[in-house]
């Protein structure tokens, strides 16, 4: 059923993509017959037409609902998520119409005054990190303009006695609330931080942002694990999980990009120290695929067979820092896991086999990590796992106007909801993968990616100047 499936496909895919290339004409001729460069231009066209479902049913909203055709916004007022995470990935595939309203609207309209409680850690990867990247690309100084007052806004949150921020921060009052969060919204900041202060040569923000990964490092247990959820306030430990899950993936991953935009020593240091502590203690093989469950932070004790889907970012951040063998063998776990259902379930339990919970939000891990190691190994077998990805989305999650969740991947029962970031990173990877060797030959080695997928080129931040600027 599968392979006919795909077959069809196949075919399907030849001639809708036909159109497109005769439009494209700064494509060279010899590249017309690559299914690669067809694929990408099948990758943008589906992003066109779902941004066009994003104008028509949810424009000036947080996101689209595509089977009600409706829109939802995350709290009272719309911080407009959709489209400022939309931005990147419209403009990276040359869809600069699209890019250009979104940045006239983010210019020329919006304002950051809201009576919002934002939820500091989102806000910071899909808006702050969204508005810089829009600044990276376009040069506007108004687009940085809007985005130094919204990072201005979400400062008081750092302003804890442990220098970790508040779970919220109110965009118009400075007020802050939550005083537990878990590692990933406490210690995921030195990345947009670090290119703000970059940009505005005002080290507050990246120190701001090192001060809070360093305040959960610093917490470590004896075998120099951290555990999952944190008081800001007193810096006490709430749970005792350790794991490279959801709940802390983005601290981890956080060290090392930012080591590698910045060249920060130190954070490379911690990078260091964590992740030997992680193969010494987390991984194990069971039935011959390599997982990272969950133990005991404290004595390293196997507690947990239950991982995420969020879990599956984390061959690209081996593969880029050097390890690929264990790169490869995590990627093909979650490979297939995959396969068994044809997209993957949030949270998965590796011993008993099964979902706890079945939902697919249109996520991109599995994708990213692809992605790099195709682009870092050269091997085709990731090429096909991203076609064999993209196959599957379309197969499940595409509908009549867009992309949609999927309830269970067992009934693949629709979900209406189309999260942002499928426009920021599951769009903008495939389209990255496919245009990898003919389009974009040099992007992934150019570009270093914030959790979300926006891109920052290496070559806009020199080391020596990094080092004034963030003032490490
Ligand atoms: C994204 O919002 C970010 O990648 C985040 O770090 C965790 N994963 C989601 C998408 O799955």
């Amino acid at each position: 059923m599968r392979f006919i499936l795909l077959t069809a496909f196949a075919g399907l895919l030849f001639f809708s993509c036909k159109t497109d290339i005769q439009q494209t004409p700064e494509l060279p001729k010899a590249l017309e017959d690559s299914t690669k460069v067809k694929l990408a231009l099948e990758v943008k066209a589906e992003t066109k037409r779902t941004w066009d479902a994003y104008k028509k049913y949810a424009w000036g909203h947080d996101v689209l609902k595509p089977l009600s055709k409706s829109y939802q916004d995350w709290y009272e007022e719309s911080l407009y998520i959709s489209p400022i995470d939309a931005y990147s990935s419209l403009h990276l595939m040359g869809l600069k119409e699209e890019a250009q309203e979104i940045e006239n609207y983010v210019v020329d309209s919006l304002s950051w005054d809201k009576n919002i409680n934002a939820k500091i850690f989102e806000v910071n990867i899909r808006i702050l990190g969204g508005l810089l990247s829009m600044y990276e690309l376009s040069g506007n100084p108004k687009v940085l303009e809007k985005t130094v007052d919204f990072a201005d806004r979400m400062m008081p949150a750092f302003n804890s006695p442990t220098g970790i921020p508040y779970y919220y921060v109110n965009l118009k009052t400075g007020e802050v609330s939550g005083n537990q969060v878990n590692v990933a919204e406490a210690a995921s900041y030195t990345f947009e931080m670090g290119v703000l202060s970059y940009y505005t040569k005002d080290p507050k923000y990246y120190q701001a942002g090192k001060k809070a990964t360093k305040a959960v490092f610093e917490r470590r247990s004896e075998l120099d694990l951290i555990a999952e959820i944190i008081n800001v306030e007193t810096g006490a430990w709430k749970s005792n999980q350790s794991h490279i899950c959801a709940g802390i993936d983005s601290y981890y991953e956080y060290m090392y990009k930012s080591y590698l935009l910045f060249g920060d020593q130190e954070l490379k240091d911690i990078w260091d120290t964590s992740i030997a502590a992680i193969h010494k203690h987390i991984p194990e093989m069971y039935n011959g695929n390599l997982h990272y469950g969950r133990v005991h932070f404290e004595t390293g004790e196997h507690t947990s067979d239950v991982i995420t889907l969020y879990d599956a970012f984390f061959p690209a951040i081996l593969a880029v820092s050097g390890d690929t063998e264990r790169a490869a063998q995590y990627q093909k776990t979650w490979d297939n896991i995959w396969n068994k259902y044809g997209l993957e379930p949030m949270i998965y339990d590796y011993k008993k086999e099964e979902p706890n919970y079945p939902v697919y939000d249109l996520n991109p891990e599995i994708v990213e990590s692809a992605y790099y190691l195709y682009h870092i190994t050269g091997k085709d077998n990731y090429l096909e796992m991203s076609k064999q990805y993209w196959s599957d989305i379309k197969e499940y999650c595409k509908d009549d106007v867009a992309f949609h969740s999927v309830e269970d991947v067992r009934t693949m029962k629709p979900k209406d909801y189309m999260p942002t970031f499928f426009f920021a990173e599951t769009l903008k990877y495939l389209y990255l993968s496919f245009a990898h060797d003919d389009m974009l030959p040099t992007y992934f080695d150019e570009h270093v990616f914030n959790t979300e997928a926006h891109p920052f080129a290496r070559a806009t931040f020199n080391k020596d100047e990094a080092r004034k600027r963030l003032g490490f």
